[in-house]
């Protein structure tokens, strides 16, 4: 950073990124001690009884997917979270925006196996020119309090804490990187040679529909995305099952250790920080890393009483596109789409939403080196 940090631009864009995680006053452990928190309790999962069985299509199309994709039959399912806690640490309520349980039909079509990964989207920059949002440089109409000096290019990136941090204060952990893009994830300094299989990161939400619009795809709802998510499973409280370590072992890449503190990331998943693609195992649709390593845009405007109102019309919601409009009575100024399946930061003392059912949300043009996309394409 520049001698003099830029406060107005960089707080309100973290504030924006923040939101992404889940940030709210509620987000505080009981204690906070020097090691790491003891939070590993049994989440509320609510009552199971409230999702019915996924059905699915029967319908598959001939011939073979197209490249990198996997066909998801689509069908009625259960949609959203009864768990009441958003983390493991008896701190309840922040889920809240995931019920009630609604019955949703989605028609099939195909997904994107894996995040979108460097290389892929290298090609499609090379292709047409593309500059991301992160690498244009603010304007004064966009910011018209930020100072011209201030107005320049770059993005948000996790930078971790020297010591035990109170997590209300996420600006201990984040900080506003000049000059850090999809190709320097970490800032200027940085750079994706050897990452083409990794996921591609600090990309808004016109980024991932500007790539999607190329390849002949688009981006799924958050019907879509959960329907994929569950593998044709139901009611599971994660991707692969209700036990977040099956055999001992972790299914996905989130955060092991005291969170955000340096060098506290244990990487018991086996990667510190984000991972390559694929690096797990695929759950029943064939889809790698739908819980954690990076976030994923989605095509729905974030609303926090989108599913209530769902679920108050007392019918099958058929292939929901989301809400008319963006409603976050938390920060209702900022325009907001949908994040789904956490990212590498997400611990069990703060943010626990690769837990399948959870939402995540984001500020239309705030990037960060945690939230990337995928694609659908209809049949
Ligand atoms: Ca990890
Ligand atoms: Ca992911």
């Amino acid at each position: 950073m520049k001698n003099k940090p830029f406060w107005l631009f960089a707080a309100l864009a973290l504030f924006i990124i923040s939101l992404a995680y889940g940030y709210t006053k509620l987000i505080v452990p009981k204690k906070e001690t020097a090691d790491a928190v003891q939070c590993h309790e049994t989440p509320n999962i609510g009552s199971p009884s409230t999702f019915q069985p996924t059905i699915e299509n029967k319908h598959k199309p001939a011939g073979k997917a197209p490249k990198g994709m996997v066909w998801i039959p689509g069908g009625e399912f259960s949609m959203g979270s009864s768990a009441e806690d958003e983390s493991l640490c008896s701190i309840k309520g922040v889920t809240k925006d995931a019920a009630p349980i609604h019955r949703v039909y989605v028609d099939g079509y195909y997904m994107d196996e894996s995040e979108v990964t460097n290389e892929e989207f290298e090609k499609f920059v090379k292709a047409t020119g593309y500059v991301t949002v992160a690498e244009q440089k603010p304007t004064k109409e966009e910011f018209p309090d930020a100072s011209e000096e201030d107005l320049i290019t770059g993005s948000a990136v996790f930078t971790p804490a020297s010591s035990a941090v109170n997590l209300n204060n996420f600006l201990q952990w984040w900080r506003y990187e000049p000059g850090a893009d999809w190709r320097h994830p970490e800032g200027p300094q940085s750079t994706i040679k050897g990452k083409g299989n990794y996921p591609v990161v600090h990309v808004v939400y016109e980024d991932a529909a500007a790539y999607a619009k190329w390849a002949g795809k688009r981006l799924p709802t958050e019907a879509e995305w959960e329907f994929a998510a569950r593998g044709g499973k139901t009611g599971n409280l994660y991707v692969w099952g209700n036990d977040l370590k099956p055999k001992g072992k972790f299914q996905a890449n989130i955060y092991q250790g005291h969170f955000p503190i340096k060098d506290r990331d244990t990487g018991e998943d086996g990667f510190k920080g984000i991972a390559p693609t694929k690096q797990y195992a695929p759950n029943g649709y064939g889809l790698y890393d739908m819980a954690g390593n990076v976030w994923e845009w989605v095509n729905d405007w974030y609303s926090i009483d989108y599913y209530r109102t769902l679920a108050e019309s007392g019918k099958t919601a058929k292939n929901p596109q989301g809400p008319d409009a963006y409603y976050d009575p938390s920060d209702p100024t900022q325009i907001k789409r949908v994040h789904r399946g956490g990212s590498f930061l997400c611990t069990d003392q703060y943010c626990t939403r690769y837990m399948v059912g959870t939402r995540g949300k984001g500020e239309i043009r705030s990037a960060a080196n945690h939230v990337g996309f995928r694609c659908v394409k209809d049949k």
